[in-house]
């Protein structure tokens, strides 16, 4: 048995002793020998609320250090914690809720109302200033300073995270204690933590990036955390001269990179900088190398499975790869049947590992279409890896546009402007964008020649979150099939590859 993540973290805690852990603007939020009792605090909360060890706490808030607390709360509770996309409208909340079931809900107090009809049996709390509708407020009054923390076996669920699928429907990633540990231990010393490390926290905090790589890291190491509520490219270069370490998805470093004040000297105090999430184009690691000496470090990873491979910390760091397994990774690029390729030829990547997930909330069927009978996870990632083990992501075999770090499946998209009358058919697909790497466009074909894009945009747009909202509409009088009738997304990506570049 591994036991709770926190208790790791609370061990971190003690040996840090006053070192701020969260610090926001120049404000120490909270100091590491105030870790203990503040989780505390927020566990006997979620307890007084009605929460047992397993329930499910579904939160979709604001990033703020409150959200940090409830997280570390959530796991010292032995809770399983459900963290969504604040972009999510109520409509796609309201499948979330179905699916977890959850016990507890977290919103914020905006969104109060409009969650309110929804929630079923859950309890509907907020980490506002809204009096008994705040979980804050049981904190501040009902909370002990003490909390036991709940033990965890190796199999026992520390969180569900929501990814979507290929049918357009999100399935929820189980992810143990066991999972969440291994992984952090991994990439501690992989990634050379150290003591005095100092982490630009920039990230949302309801993906596995931003949730766990950037914030397990820190916890384990004992390191203060500069937090940011989102990514400002002027505050984090603010904050450099004070930090070690940023990580970051792709569209930050494009963002930094064309920043006049991305030099040298600003980032002096650096030691690592990393990138994950989508692939980092190698003009980016070439421009940032040259302003700053610095190497991106990239690594690859999925919610399903953790951080899986990464370049080396000492090693060469090669844009256009992702480098190596992690040690604990068996990986292989294997061919539709799961038979390992020639090295070189690129095929499915394939993993295996303690960080692997305990398959998709209550979908058995789904889990067990992922897997192969020896255990090897189908990432659904097109890969090569070369003799010496390295590995480049040269595309997917799943149909997923990745936006400045975050997934949008175009079947979601698709069916949603199918259903609209005068809609006969549409094909979602990413093209390449300056910003954020690839951007979603629909290709529609009309029943009738009345509808326009800003018809179909105003019709998806109360429904869909933003970020999956297609940034353009363009219109086809067919859409290209191969023999089979399948509709050849690849050449509408051709055609339409140069609709964003400058
Ligand atoms: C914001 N918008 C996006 C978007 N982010 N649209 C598409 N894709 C995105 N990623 C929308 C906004 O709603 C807004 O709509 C408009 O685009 C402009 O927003 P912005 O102000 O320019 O965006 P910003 O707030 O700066 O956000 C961009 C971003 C952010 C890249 C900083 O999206 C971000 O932090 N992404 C990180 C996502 C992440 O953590 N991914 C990790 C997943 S885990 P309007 O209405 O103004 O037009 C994973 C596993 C692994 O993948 O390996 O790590
Ligand atoms: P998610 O399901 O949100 O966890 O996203 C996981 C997916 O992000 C992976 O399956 C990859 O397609 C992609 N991804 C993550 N990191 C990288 C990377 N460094 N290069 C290319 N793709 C990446």
């Amino acid at each position: 048995m591994t036991g709770n993540i926190f208790a790791f973290f609370s061990a971190s805690a003690k040996a840090a002793g006053d070192k701020p852990c969260l610090v926001e603007g120049n404000e120490s939020r909270l100091r590491y020998d105030e870790l203990d009792s503040t989780t505390a605090r927020w566990a006997s909360a979620l307890v007084a609320a009605g929460a047992a060890p397993s329930d499910r706490i579904l939160v979709q808030v604001e990033k703020s250090v409150e959200n940090v607390l409830l997280y570390l709360a959530s796991l010292r509770a032995g809770l399983v914690y459900v963290p969504l996309n604040t972009a999510y409208t109520a409509a796609e909340l309201e499948y979330f809720i179905g699916d977890a079931e959850p016990a507890i809900i977290i919103c914020d107090p905006a969104k109060r109302e409009a969650i309110s009809p929804i929630v079923g049996d859950a309890a509907l709390f907020t980490l506002g200033s809204d009096g008994a509708g705040s979980l804050i407020d049981h904190v501040e009054t009902a909370a002990d300073s003490s909390f036991e923390t709940v033990a965890r076996d190796d199999d026992d669920l520390a969180a569900i995270c929501y990814t979507s699928g290929t049918t357009g429907r999100s399935k929820g990633a189980m992810l143990s204690h066991a999972n969440l540990i291994s992984n952090a231990l991994v990439l501690r010393d992989y990634w050379h933590w150290q003591a005095d490390d100092i982490l630009i926290h920039a990230l949302p905090v309801y993906h596995v990036h931003g949730l766990f790589v950037a914030l397990h890291l820190a916890l384990l190491g004992g390191s203060t955390i500069r937090f940011h509520r989102s990514f400002d490219a002027d505050a984090v270069l603010d904050d450099m001269a004070q930090a070690t370490v940023l990580m970051g998805v792709p569209t930050f470093y494009v963002r930094l990179a064309a920043h006049d004040r991305l030099t040298r000297e600003t980032t002096a105090s650096i030691r690592l900088f990393l990138s994950g999430s989508a692939p980092l184009l190698e003009s980016t690691f070439a421009v940032f190398a040259a302003k700053t000496g610095h190497q991106i470090l990239e690594r690859y990873g999925m919610t399903e499975a953790g951080m899986i491979c990464s370049n080396p910390y000492d090693g060469d760091r090669i844009p256009g790869t992702v480098g190596f397994p992690l040690p604990s990774v068996e990986a292989r690029v294997a061919d539709e049947t799961g038979v390992e390729v020639i090295r070189g030829e690129p095929g499915v990547l394939e993993i295996k590992g303690p960080s692997l997930f305990r398959g998709y909330w209550q979908n058995p069927d789904k889990t067990a279409e992922e897997m192969r009978v020896d255990g090897y996870f189908v990432t659904g990632d097109i890969a090569t890896m070369d003799i010496d083990g390295r590995v480049a992501i040269v595309g997917r075999a799943k149909d997923l546009i990745i936006a400045g770090g975050l997934n949008i499946y175009p079947k979601e998209i698709e069916l949603t402007i199918d259903a609209m009358a005068g809609v006969r058919e549409s094909a979602v697909i990413g093209v390449p964008h300056p910003d954020l790497g690839e951007a979603a466009v629909a290709v529609v074909v009309r029943e009738t020649d009345g509808l326009d894009e800003a018809a179909i945009l105003d019709a998806i747009a109360g429904g869909l979150a933003r970020f999956k909202q297609p940034r353009r509409i363009l219109f086809a009088d067919a859409l290209p099939r191969n023999a089979m009738g399948k509709v050849q997304k690849a050449k509408l990506r051709d055609e339409h590859r140069a609709l964003f570049s400058d």
